[in-house]
C-alpha cells in the first residue's frame, strides 16, 4: 500500500546539450519529465512509496518511462501502456540569458487521453493512502484529463487524504482565463497549494505586484489549509488557515545548471517532510533544499536528492567542497 498517489502526463523531454537558442541547437538530451513524475521520483528518493497513475504510448518512449519510474521505485501498476496514441514529447532550449522555450509535442498524446476509468480502477490505491498530489498542468490536457483530476481529489477526500496542489500554469497549453475557474475549484478541494507569484495571481486575478504573502493568504482564503508561495532566489513563503506566516530563505546554489522542475523538487521536499510529522518550517526548509538541489543538474529528476543528500544539504548548505 502506497503513502502517496499521484497521476498526470509523464512525457519526453529532450533538452538541448548545450545553451543558446533552440535555431541553434543540434543535439539534446533524453530525459523522462512531467510534474508529477518528478514529485514522485522525488518522494521515492526520499524513501517514500509512492504510485502514479497515467498512460503512455505503446512505443520506446513509453517504455523508457515505465523503466525510469520502476527503476527509481515508483509504483506503475496504474501507469497503462496505450495503443492508440503516442508518448508524448517536449523540447526545451536552454538559456544562459532571458526564459528558454519550450515546445510542446503533445496534443492527442496518451498521457493526455487520460480519463475518469483511468482514476475508478486506480481506486484500490486510494484505500490506505495518505496524500494525493496533483497540478494545474493535468487539467489542461483534456476534458477527460481534467475529469480525471477531479475525481481523484474526490476519492482522495473520501478516503482521508490529505491533497496537495501546484498550480503549475502553463500558458502554452491553455488562457489565463481557463485556467483561473479551475485552479480555484482545485484548491478549494486541496489542504496544501503551491504555487508560485505568477501562478497565484492568475488564480486569485490580483495585480501582478501583489506581495507573496498576500498571495498565500489568497489561496488559503479559497479554502486550502495551507498555501505555499516560491519566491526563487529569496526562498518561499506559506499562510496557514490559522494565520501562521512562515518565510523560509533559499538554499545557495552556485551555479544553476536548469531551473526546470524545481519548483516539483520542493513539493516532493515539502511533501515528504510533512508525511514524517515535521512542522511546516522544517518543511519549507526540506523543500528549499530539494528545490536547491534540483536546480544545480541537467534534466527535471537528475538532481533530486536521495536521503542521504538531503542530510548533507540541509548539514552545510554553503560549503564547497567536503574533504
Ligand atoms: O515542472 C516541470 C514540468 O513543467 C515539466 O516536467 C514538464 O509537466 C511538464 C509540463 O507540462 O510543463
Amino acid at each position: 500500500m502506497a503513502e502517496v498517489v499521484t497521476l498526470g502526463e509523464c512525457l519526453i523531454a529532450l533538452v538541448a546539450s548545450a545553451t543558446g537558442p533552440l535555431t541553434e541547437a543540434t543535439t539534446f538530451e533524453r530525459h523522462v519529465a512531467g510534474a508529477e513524475a518528478n514529485v514522485a521520483v522525488g518522494l521515492a528518493r526520499l524513501g517514500h512509496s509512492v504510485e502514479y497513475a497515467g498512460r503512455v504510448g505503446a512505443d520506446g518512449f513509453g517504455t523508457t518511462i515505465l523503466r525510469k519510474l520502476r527503476g527509481e521505485g515508483v509504483g506503475v501498476s496504474a501507469l497503462r501502456v496505450d495503443p492508440t496514441a503516442s508518448t508524448g514529447i517536449m523540447v526545451r532550449e536552454r538559456r544562459a540569458l532571458g526564459p528558454a522555450q519550450v515546445l510542446y509535442y503533445r496534443a492527442g498524446s496518451a498521457g493526455s487521453m487520460l480519463a475518469l476509468e483511468d482514476v475508478d480502477g486506480a481506486a484500490p490505491l486510494f484505500e490506505g493512502a495518505r496524500w494525493l498530489h496533483v497540478t494545474g498542468i493535468t487539467p489542461a490536457l483534456s476534458a477527460s484529463a481534467r475529469a480525471a483530476v477531479e475525481r481523484a481529489a474526490e476519492h482522495a477526500r473520501a478516503a482521508g487524504m490529505t491533497v496537495s496542489l501546484d498550480l503549475n500554469f502553463r500558458r502554452r497549453l491553455w488562457s489565463e482565463a481557463d485556467a483561473a475557474p479551475v485552479f480555484r475549484t482545485l484548491a478549494a478541494s486541496a489542504d496544501v497549494v503551491f504555487g508560485d507569484a505568477d501562478e497565484a495571481v492568475v488564480a486569485l486575478g490580483l495585480p501582478a505586484d501583489t506581495p507573496a504573502e498576500k498571495l498565500a493568504r489568497g489561496l488559503v482564503g479559497l479554502g486550502a489549509a495551507t498555501a505555499v508561495i516560491k519566491t526563487g532566489a529569496d526562498g518561499a513563503v506559506a499562510a496557514t488557515r490559522d494565520g501562521i506566516v512562515v518565510r523560509s530563505p533559499a538554499l545557495p546554489v552556485r551555479q544553476v545548471v536548469d531551473p526546470v522542475g524545481a519548483g516539483d523538487a520542493f513539493a516532493a521536499g515539502f511533501i515528504a517532510a510533512t508525511l514524517e510529522g515535521q512542522h511546516l518550517e522544517t518543511a519549507m526548509r526540506t523543500g528549499n533544499a530539494c528545490g536547491a538541489a534540483a536546480l544545480s543538474a541537467l534534466g527535471d529528476m537528475t538532481g533530486l536528492p536521495d536521503r542521504a543528500e538531503l542530510d548533507r544539504l540541509l548539514a552545510a548548505p554553503s560549503l564547497d567542497t567536503l574533504r
